[in-house]
C-alpha cells in the first residue's frame, strides 16, 4: 500500500456547526480543504486502526468525489473497513442504522442537509460516532482543534472504487463493502410498526402524496411505501435524487416544498401528505387542508405512542430542542414521563437516549425520532403517523390534530426566519438582546408580564458537559416565550430565527390561524431585538 504524506496548511473556519461542517461546494473544492477536516477527524478520533466506517451521503453534487476521497484516506489511516452505500448514497437515518446494526466504530455523513445543491450549492460533512448519533461538543471542539494546527494528511495512491457495483473490493490494505442503501433501514422499520395494518390501508383506497423533493428518501420511500406497502405508484413523487435537488430547496416546510402544499390543500386532495429534507433526516406532514407543525407531530405521536408496535411498552421519556414549543411538555406531564429541554441539534439527544431516558425526541425545525436510531428520521416519523391512521379508522389528521388540543390545549407556534443578514448586524443583534434580556423580568409589555429573561445554558444529565449561550429566552407569566438564536446551519452570512409561542387552554380558541394568534408576541419580538432597525428587514424571508 503507497500512503502518501501531503503537506498542507490549516484552512480558517473549520468549525462545525449545529450538524457539521457545511460551507460551498466552492469552498470545498479548493485543494486540501477536504482533506484537512477529514484528516482532523482521524489524527483526534482515537481507536479506528483496523475498525469499521460507514460512508455515505445525500447524493448532492461533490458527494461522489468526497467520498472516494475519503476512501483513499480511510485506507492510509489504517481503518480495516468501510461500509459504503451503493453509489456514495445513505440517508442520514439510514447512516445511523447502518453504524449501530453492523457495530461500526463510527461513520462520514455528506450532506448539506436542506441546503440547496449543486456546483454552486452547498456541501457538508458530519461524523458520527459509534453510537449512531452526531458526533457531541467534545469530539467536534477536538477535531476543530487539530484544523486550527494540521500540517500533514495522508492519502493512498490507488484508482477510484467502484461504487455502483454491490459486494467487497480492497483499496490499498482496507476492505470496501458496498452494500444496499436501503436493506437495513427497511428491516428496521418493519421491525418497528405493523406493515400488515399498513397493506390494509392502502388496500382499503387510502391515499398518500409523499414529496421526496429529489433528495435522497426517494428510493427509501419507493420500497417502503410502495414496493412493500402497497400504497399506489405514483404515490412518491419527485422520487428520483438529483445531484441539484431539480434546482430546488429541499427543505420540507410550506415554502418550499410547495407542490406537496398545492396538492394537499386543493381539490381531491389525498389523505395523508409528506416530504423530507436533503438527507432524510426532516419530514413535514400534512392532512387533507391541514398543516401540523412539528411540535405537535412530536406530542401527538408521544401521546397515542403505545398504538404502534416497537413502543407498545410505553416510553421512557421524552426530548425536544429548547426553541421547540412546550407541547410534548403536556403529554409528559398527563402521562407522567420525564421530560428533557436540550440545545438545538441532534448531537444533545444522543446522551439521553443511550441511557434510556428518552425515547421520542423532536425538534421545531421539522425534525422527530425515536431511539431506534440516533438521529431524526423523516420516513421514521411518516410511518409512526400512517400507524396511528391506521388504528384509527375514519379519523383524519385533522381530526387527531384537533382531539389532541382538545385534550392537552394548544400551543400555538411559529418560526420566523431572516436569512442572509449581515453577520456584524446579527451578532449585535444578539449582543443587544443578551445585554437587556435579563433586565426585562417583572416588566410588562403590551399587557405580557416578563417572567425570565435569559440565555438558556443545558448541563447534559448524563455526563455533566455544558453548552452556554444556546439562545436568547424571554419567558412570560402566562408560559408564553420568543426566542432568538442565530443559524449555525448557514453558508452565507447570518440567519436570525426568532421561535413565537403562547398557549391556548381553551378549545373554542383554538381556530384560530397561527399568525393572527401570535400577533401581540410577534410585535413584541420585533420591537425587542429592533430587528428592522438593526437588519434593514421588516418582515422575515421565511415563517413556518
Ligand atoms: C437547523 C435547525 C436544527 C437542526 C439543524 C440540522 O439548525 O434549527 O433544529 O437540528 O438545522 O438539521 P440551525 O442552527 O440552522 O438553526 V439538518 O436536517 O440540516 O441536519
Ligand atoms: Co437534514
Amino acid at each position: 500500500m503507497n500512503v502518501n504524506e501531503v503537506s498542507t496548511r490549516p484552512f480558517e473556519g473549520q468549525k462545525p456547526g449545529t450538524s457539521g461542517l457545511r460551507k460551498k461546494v466552492a469552498v470545498f473544492r479548493q485543494p486540501h480543504y477536504l482533506e484537512n477536516f477529514v484528516q482532523a477527524w482521524f489524527d483526534s478520533l482515537d481507536g479506528h486502526a483496523g475498525a469499521t466506517l460507514v460512508l455515505g451521503g445525500d447524493g448532492r453534487f461533490y458527494n461522489r468525489t468526497a467520498a472516494q476521497t475519503i476512501l483513499r484516506m480511510a485506507a492510509a489511516n489504517g481503518v480495516g473497513r468501510v461500509l459504503v452505500g451503493q453509489g456514495a448514497l445513505l440517508s442520514t437515518p439510514a447512516a445511523s442504522c447502518v453504524i449501530r446494526k453492523h457495530r461500526a466504530f463510527g461513520g462520514f455523513v455528506l450532506s448539506a442537509s436542506h441546503n440547496p445543491g449543486g456546483p454552486d450549492g452547498d456541501f457538508g460533512i458530519k461524523y458520527n460516532i459509534g453510537n449512531g448519533g452526531p458526533a457531541p461538543e467534545k469530539y467536534t471542539q477536538a477535531a476543530f482543534d487539530r484544523t486550527t494546527t494540521l500540517d500533514r494528511y495522508l492519502i493512498v495512491d490507488e484508482p477510484d472504487v467502484d461504487l455502483d457495483r454491490l459486494g467487497e473490493t480492497r483499496l490499498g490494505d482496507m476492505t470496501v463493502e458496498v452494500v444496499d442503501p436501503v436493506a437495513d433501514y427497511a428491516e428496521l422499520m418493519e421491525a418497528l410498526f405493523d406493515f400488515e395494518a399498513l397493506r390494509k390501508l392502502f388496500r382499503s383506497g387510502f391515499r398518500i402524496c409523499f414529496d421526496a423533493m429529489h433528495a435522497i428518501t426517494g428510493p427509501y420511500a419507493q420500497a417502503i411505501l410502495e414496493d412493500r406497502l402497497g400504497a399506489p405508484a405514483g404515490s412518491v413523487i419527485n422520487g428520483v435524487p438529483l445531484e441539484d435537488f431539480g434546482g430546488g430547496h429541499p427543505d420540507p416546510n410550506l415554502k418550499h416544498a410547495h407542490e406537496l402544499v398545492e396538492i394537499m390543500f386543493g381539490d381531491d386532495a389525498p389523505a395523508f401528505g409528506a416530504a423530507s429534507d436533503g438527507d432524510g433526516d426532516r419530514n413535514m406532514v400534512l392532512g387533507d387542508r391541514f398543516f401540523v407543525t412539528p411540535s405537535d407531530s412530536l406530542a401527538v405521536l408521544a401521546a397515542n405512542a403505545t398504538l404502534i408496535p416497537g413502543y407498545r411498552k410505553g416510553l421512557n421519556g421524552v426530548a425536544r430542542s429548547m426553541p421547540t414549543s412546550g407541547a410534548v411538555d403536556r403529554v409528559a406531564g398527563e402521562l407522567g414521563l420525564p421530560c428533557f429541554e436540550t440545545p438545538t441539534g441532534w448531537k444533545f439527544f444522543g446522551n439521553l437516549m443511550d441511557a434510556g431516558k428518552a425515547t421520542f425526541c423532536g425538534e421545531e425545525s421539522f425534525g422527530t425520532s425515536s431511539d431506534h436510531v440516533r438521529e431524526k428520521d423523516g420516513l421514521w416519523a411518516v410511518l409512526a403517523w400512517l400507524n396511528l391512521l391506521a388504528e384509527r379508522p375514519g379519523q383524519s389528521v385533522a381530526d387527531l390534530v384537533r382531539a389532541h388540543w382538545q385534550r392537552f390545549g394548544r400551543n400555538y407556534y411559529s418560526r420566523h426566519d431572516y436569512e442572509g443578514l449581515d453577520s456584524d448586524a446579527a451578532n449585535d443583534l444578539m449582543a443587544h438582546l443578551r445585554a437587556t434580556v435579563p433586565g426585562l423580568e417583572g416588566m410588562n409589555l403590551d399587557g405580557y408580564k416578563v417572567r425570565t429573561g435569559d440565555d438558556f445554558a443545558y448541563t447534559d444529565p448524563v455526563d455533566g458537559s455544558e453548552s452556554l449561550s444556546q439562545g436568547v429566552r424571554v419567558i412570560f407569566e402566562d408560559g408564553s416565550r420568543i426566542v432568538y438564536r442565530l443559524s449555525g446551519t448557514g453558508t452565507e452570512g447570518a440567519t436570525l430565527r426568532v421561535y413565537i409561542e403562547r398557549f391556548e387552554p381553551n378549545a373554542s380558541k383554538h381556530g384560530i390561524e397561527t399568525q393572527d394568534a401570535l400577533a401581540d408576541l410577534i410585535a413584541i419580538a420585533r420591537g425587542l431585538a429592533e430587528i428592522e432597525r438593526r437588519t434593514g428587514r421588516a418582515d422575515p424571508t421565511v415563517i413556518t
